[in-house]
């Protein structure tokens, strides 16, 4: 065993001493008064700061945790102190990677793209925990052979993983033609090896974002990474000592590496293993980590997987088009009896896309489903689906939905045999995979005779679709009798639990009532248990017994009571990938609420991942609240706190995104019209003082009402 510590001390010693020149440098050059930051994060040298509490912001700062790393490294030929030189190794990365963004952005010109922003972070907070991503796999080296490279890469792309490249796989998997981009769930770092820190801060940010984690508390920090982060590392070609070092730090994190060279003896089983025959990298790697990855076994000629969802078809690659705003189209799911589904599963009426030509063409998607757990309710959260399953497709865009939507087919596609019913072949598919619990027989019609589309459009779509409009419009939470709990966060937020009722959505935004409802349906021991609306003891900040009694249990007592309509008192948790966050601004005795897509400073005097880092991971923080979108625009939204009046400032993509509903809500409410132009954004004042005077030019309602206590 001496050689891997050898090897390990060896590398860990290297970027110390390359870390420790380093920060003399740029001290001696820019001075030690020189600010230092990471782009678009509030956790400063992110390692640094949750393993020791230390908020790195000028180069003055860095000489003590170079002591720190230092002694980190003992160079005894012990297994700990072995994983402790490679957890300084990780430390000497981030300050050498820091380093490089005095003054500029190193990664400007690409591929790689260095440090993560915390919004990336938090959007991958419900993929993760839906199973969608199933696990992170960290690939890095430079391959023997290309080829054998694309196809490991691939198949972590097809399986859903989230793949972060570093060093030259980068250029190799480029030239193989691996899609790459967070779209496409392979993400390119760096070509150098210390760009490997910009994952590693990934997992140590979740562990602060959603986990609730104190910075400085290390044993903390490991047992989350290990338990909760589901990574692993290929090293391709023959390791260098440092990338050995940073290997010992991964399995200090609890991550397992994979290389493909003979180690021998070297082997750590369980942490360190080789497996040089490449075709088995993959099967090993999800087997360390326990990754259970959701088979996909669909009958069509491309790829199925929800790597491909955020793929993007311009018209140059074009084969087919059924866009509703040149041909009518239409998606409707509808519940019926069995006795009237009739003939094959899967029908075509009108041509196919099967000429040579680029073709537009009317499209309606009738699927019509039965089972005797079937609810009407069920209908528009299975329609909704479709939208996802069509992206999943490879070469294959959906955008929109109803009969407002668009469906792109590529040439590729087209190319390799896709045609109209494997459209159909996926929705039934996916219909009894995913919804087979309620779903006991299915039928999938696809229509592209432009008057049979404009039949079902008129007499089945649109009255359906108005009459779920209704009923939505209908439901609040006065109308039900049960709300429902979600913990679907706890694998990645122990402590965290949504409580989702008809106008509170939960804070990820894709958890609504009727999903709430609809997933009890469907997993009965789910993540979703009802909650009995009974034991009121607060209308106004809509404060019950059995909500509190559900939050209690859920969290593991870990938190007592919540309300569903405050800021201040006892307000929900938050996970960590809430859309939206608000928070009081004083100075307008209101709120501001600002949507995890802005980049920019918002009055009180925050970014959204400033005001983000406030709140998370299961902790109650008066004042502040995580939430979704549309619960914006709810008769409920800090209610208790007067009200939507309340909304003093928001991004203008938000506010003309909602502005219909807010309008309206606002209306009847409190009776003022177009209260959306009251509301003050980046394009009018970002200062607090500059707010105050717009909302007083405009008579906004929140300046009559009292201060926001707390
Ligand atoms: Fe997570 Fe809440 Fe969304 Fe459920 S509703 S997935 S707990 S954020
Ligand atoms: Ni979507
Ligand atoms: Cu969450």
């Amino acid at each position: 065993m001496a050689n891997l510590f050898d090897l390990i001390y060896a590398g860990s010693n290297a970027v110390a001493g390359l870390a420790e020149g380093a920060v003399n440098d740029a001290i001696a050059k820019h001075g030690e008064e020189k600010k230092l930051s990471f782009p678009d994060t509030a956790y400063f040298s992110p390692a640094i700061y949750a393993a020791t509490g230390v908020k790195v912001q000028q180069l003055a700062d860095l000489p003590a945790c170079i002591g720190v790393l230092k002694s980190l490294i003992t160079n005894n030929a012990e297994l700990g102190d072995a994983l402790n030189a490679g957890l300084a190794t990780a430390v000497g990365a981030e300050i050498l990677e820091l380093l490089g963004y005095i003054d500029a952005n190193p990664y400007a010109d690409g591929p790689g793209i260095g440090f993560v922003p915390d919004s990336v972070i938090r959007s991958l907070g419900v993929p993760l925990v839906t199973g969608d991503i199933p696990g992170v796999a960290v690939v890095l080296g430079k391959a023997d052979n290309p080829e054998d490279l694309a196809k490991v890469v691939k198949d972590y792309q097809i399986k859903g993983l989230l793949t972060f490249l570093i060093g030259d796989v980068i250029d190799q998997a480029a030239e193989t033609g691996v899609k790459m981009g967070l779209d496409y769930r392979v993400i390119p770092l760096g070509h150098g090896i210390t760009a490997v820190i910009h994952v590693v801060t990934v997992a140590i940010r979740a562990a602060l974002i959603f986990g609730g984690l104190q910075p400085g508390d290390l044993p903390g920090l490991l047992a989350y990474t290990k338990e909760r982060v589901p990574a692993f590392v290929n090293a391709f070609g023959p390791p260098s000592e440092i990338v050995v070092a940073a290997g010992a730090g991964a399995i200090a994190l609890g991550f397992p590496v994979i290389v493909d060279v003979e180690l021998g003896d070297l082997q750590v089983p369980g942490a360190l293993e080789s497996v040089t025959d490449h075709s088995k990298i993959v099967e090993r790697s999800l087997e360390l980590r326990n990754i259970k990855v959701k088979a996909k076994d669909i009958n069509i000629c491309v790829g199925f997987a929800s790597a491909f969802e955020g793929e993007i078809i311009r018209k140059a690659d074009m084969h087919a088009e059924f866009y509703s705003g040149s041909n009518p189209t239409c998606e409707l799911v509808i519940s019926c009896d069995a006795a009237e589904i009739e003939g094959d599963a899967i029908a075509v009426i009108g041509p196919d896309i099967d000429g040579s030509a680029p073709v537009e063409l009317p499209l309606g998607i009738l699927v019509e489903v039965a089972g005797a757990k079937m609810h009407t309710d069920f209908e528009p959260v299975i329609e909704r689906k479709i939208h996802h399953w069509f992206n999943y497709i490879e070469g294959v865009m959906h955008t929109g939905q109803r009969n407002l939507f668009r469906v792109r087919v590529n040439t590729d596609a087209f190319n390799k045999g896709f045609r109209l019913r494997d459209l159909g072949e996926v929705i039934y598919h996916e219909v009894m995979d995913e919804f087979g619990s309620v779903v006991d027989k299915c039928k999938v019609t696809l229509i592209t005779e432009k008057d049979k589309v404009q039949q079902l459009l008129e007499t089945q779509a649109m009255p359906r679709y108005r009459a779920r409009d209704d009923r939505l419009a209908s439901m609040t939470d006065e109308s039900v009798d049960t709300y429902y709990t979600c913990i679907l966060c706890q694998s990645f937020a122990p402590a965290h639990v949504c409580v989702v009722t008809p106008e509170r959505l939960g804070l990820c935004g894709a958890v609504s009532w009727l999903d709430a409802r609809a997933t009890k349906e469907l997993t009965p021991h789910g993540p979703c248990q009802p909650i009995e609306k009974i034991g009121c003891t607060n209308e106004r900040t809509g404060a019950f017994t059995e909500v509190n009694k559900a939050v209690k249990e859920t969290t593991r007592g870990a938190v007592e009571s919540v309300t569903l309509y405050s800021l201040v008192e006892d307000p929900m948790t938050s996970c960590g990938c809430f859309e939206c966050i608000c928070g009081i601004l004083p100075e307008a005795k209101g709120v501001v609420v600002v949507n995890r897509e802005y980049a920019g400073m918002t009055p009180s005097g925050m970014t959204f991942g400033e005001l983000a880092s406030l709140t998370g991971g299961g902790v109650q923080t008066p004042g502040f609240m995580g939430h979704g979108r549309h619960f914006i625009a709810s008769k409920k939204f800090v209610a208790a706190e007067g009200g939507i009046g309340r909304i003093v400032w928001m991004p203008k993509e938000l506010k003309d995104d909602i502005a219909e509903r807010l309008n309206k809500t606002a209306k009847d409410l409190c009776g003022i019209d177009n209260f959306a132009d009251m509301i003050c954004d980046e394009t009018i004042a970002t200062e607090a003082d500059a707010v105050v005077n717009f909302l007083k030019s405009k008579n906004h309602p929140a300046l009559a009402m009292a201060e926001i206590e707390f």
